[in-house]
């Protein structure tokens, strides 16, 4: 048996990722839940020196940023394969996880995120409706170019799932629940998608924390 552990924080989207890769792949794995606040202490530290989570190793062979550990776990782990062959869906595929990293997060799901749902929702501080208000309009652009990229397709890449669906739906799932997320979900072709993706046995076997689902729907 594979010899896997993930460590992160519980309702990381990235660390869940991860997970659901896994189960996408029926490869069992340890993960080792850290509380917040250990992500930047000297032990997980000499794993990812960034403080970022999650981290990963395989084997003795460790790794950090989400998509190298998926692009690894696809080659490592080829079946089911989670990345096209045909270099067009693949290059559709990059780009949507680009936009994920590059864009989405940093500069829409993390600042809407926190100042609507974890700041005033599980930490009792307000949040910054002003930071919120400077991301939407990033946020405009990442739902119009989704929307646009995935068009009639089943999934980004075409017929069959990649680790672009997995990355996404895996972000979208608690962001769909707060008020801009539905507003902003609910403006595109994004919806059916989303609907089979979180229905998929990997996602519901890598389930968030119920109070973040909660905080999120309450936001
Ligand atoms: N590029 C990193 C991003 C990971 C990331 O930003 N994770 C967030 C949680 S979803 C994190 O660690 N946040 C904690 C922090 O910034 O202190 C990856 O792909 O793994």
């Amino acid at each position: 048996m594979a010899d896997i552990n993930v460590y992160g924080i519980p309702g990381s989207p990235f660390l869940r990722s991860v997970e659901i890769t896994l189960h996408e792949k029926s490869v069992d794995y340890q993960l080792h839940p850290l509380k917040p606040g250990e992500h930047k202490q000297s032990d997980y530290l000499a794993r990812h020196p960034f403080g970022r989570v999650p981290a990963f190793d395989h084997d003795g062979f460790a790794i950090y940023e989400t998509q190298a550990i998926l692009r690894y776990l696809d080659d490592v782990f080829p079946t089911p394969p989670l990345t096209p062959g045909n270099p067009e869906a693949r290059a559709r595929m990059n780009q949507v996880i680009g936009i994920i990293e590059c864009y989405f997060f940093p500069k829409a799901a993390a600042p809407i995120g926190f100042n609507r749902i974890i700041g005033p929702r599980l930490l009792g501080v307000a949040g910054d409706e002003a930071a919120i208000a400077e991301a939407m309009p990033m946020a405009r652009t990442c739902f119009a170019e989704l929307d646009r990229l995935l068009g009639g397709q089943l999934y980004f890449a075409g017929e069959r799932v990649s680790l672009a669906d997995i990355m996404l739906a895996a972000q979208l799932d608690l962001f769909r629940e707060c008020a801009e997320g539905s507003e902003l979900i609910g403006a595109t072709r994004l919806e059916p998608w989303l609907k089979r993706m979180v229905a998929r046995q990997s996602f519901v076997a890598t389930q968030p924390p119920a109070m973040l689902r909660e905080a999120a729907l309450a936001a």
